[in-house]
């Protein structure tokens, strides 16, 4: 059976997978952006989130990505997965992201940001100061408060479950007749600006209902259903997009709890949310990429010392274990795993986060494997995973242990 497990430097070989960050399409890594205009026609830097989560900072990214114009990358921490960087707090005192700088000038506030970007640059279609985007930037808030009405407290009784998702429905309803409104898919006639203030918390409502209140939005609701199959034609929104398994997970330390309601829709897809089977979930419905595996390989062999490093159960066992796992994930073969490798395994499938470590199919697999040698170890989970906060996705344990190498 061990015959068939492949060496770290068999493993990297059967990936090429490789990405140009600064012309190439959106993704998570960049520093830099640059869509094939020289450096110097850079006059924007953007601050946002190291996990590549914080919904505010998808929205100026996504645009600025939609419109082509180049602009740097800061990353900052967040303050519930660990410190908030000094340099960050001398130019933002608050700590909020985003933040962009936009020719030497500082502006915070997303909206803000938009409108600063719109008049320096060019509108996306439809200027946010335009009278046709205010009733639909107000159905966006109204939304956004009726889903954290409805996920964020628990409910006192099934009834009151009732009330809040028939609350959020109404307004899901005034959405409906809005996109039915046009011919096209999205808000207005073509992909606009209004579709990118959607974009953040409806991939978030998504996530969150189908996991904690047993409700798919985009299965149900033919409108948002096909707003989602169009956006997901957008390579720049594929490159910010992020999966359920994510979502669910970094959701309650930002938004102070979400609660289940419990009904059997809800437990069943809690289960498959965070063990599988990921594939055929709502939270993408594109065709895979062929580089989904390499990709999954790649991005692992790259960061495997510090993968290895952080996990709870020793570091060999750790390494064989993850071998195992990308041995099956590469050639289907299912080699022995060692003692231990049912924690070690689904800690890190608990923790891969999309976009900010890879994109969304290559994490399914990733997360597939790593279950799959995970069960055949056994039947120990890694805990829970925090709710509170989530410093065990601290970025300076990653840098510090690679500094200790
Ligand atoms: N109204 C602000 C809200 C921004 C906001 O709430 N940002 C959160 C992240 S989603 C933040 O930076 N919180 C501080 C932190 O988590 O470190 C905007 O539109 O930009």
């Amino acid at each position: 059976m061990t015959t068939a497990l492949l060496s770290w430097t068999e493993l990297e070989q059967l990936t090429d997978f490789e990405i140009d960050t600064v012309n190439g399409p959106a993704n998570s890594r960049s520093r830099l952006r640059l869509f094939g205009q020289p450096e110097s026609s850079v006059r924007v830097t953007l601050y946002r989130d190291n996990h590549a989560w914080c919904p505010y900072c998808q929205k100026i990214w996504l645009w600025l990505e939609e419109q082509r114009i180049p602009y740097r990358i800061e990353k900052v921490t967040m303050f519930c997965y660990g410190e908030k960087e000094r340099w960050y707090k001398r130019i933002v005192p608050s700590g909020m992201l985003p933040a962009v700088e936009l020719d030497g000038k500082l502006i915070t506030e997303s909206d803000e940001i938009l409108i600063a970007l719109e008049r320096a640059f060019s509108p996306l279609r439809v200027s946010l100061t335009e009278s046709k985007a205010m009733p639909l930037r107000q159905l966006e808030r109204m939304l956004f408060r009726a889903w954290c009405s409805w996920l964020c407290y628990p409910s006192r009784s099934q009834q009151q479950d009732r009330r809040d998702r028939a609350q959020f429905v109404e307004v899901v309803e005034a959405v409906e007749a809005a996109l039915a409104r046009t011919p096209s898919p999205y808000f207005l006639d073509d992909f606009s600006a209004i579709d990118v203030i959607f974009t953040p918390y409806v991939e978030r409502m998504n996530a969150s209902l189908y996991y904690y209140k047993g409700y798919s939005l985009r299965e149900e609701n033919p409108r948002f259903s096909a707003w989602f199959d169009a956006m997901e034609t957008r390579e720049t929104y594929r490159g910010t997009q992020s999966d359920f398994h994510t979502h669910v997970h970094d959701l309650p330390p930002q938004m102070g709890g979400c609660y289940s309601n419990k009904t059997s829709e809800a437990l069943a897809n809690q289960a498959r949310v965070d063990g599988g089977d990921w594939f055929g979930l709502p939270d993408v419905k594109y065709p895979e990429p062929e580089t989904a595996r390499a990709e999954a390989l790649q991005r692992v062999c790259k960061h495997r010392e510090n993968i290895i490093r952080i996990n709870p159960i020793a570091n060999e066992s750790m390494s064989l274990a993850l071998r195992c796992a990308l041995t099956h994930m590469m050639t289907g073969e299912m080699p022995t795993p060692p003692a231990g490798a049912d924690v070690g395994l689904r800690y890190l499938r608990d923790r891969v986060n999309v976009p900010r470590d890879m994109s969304i199919y290559a994490a399914k697999h990733l997360r597939a494997s790593l279950e799959a040698v995970a069960a055949m170890a056994g039947d120990r989970s890694a805990g829970e995973i925090p709710v509170r906060h989530r410093r065990d996705q601290d970025p300076k344990n990653f840098a510090m242990a690679a500094s200790a190498r």
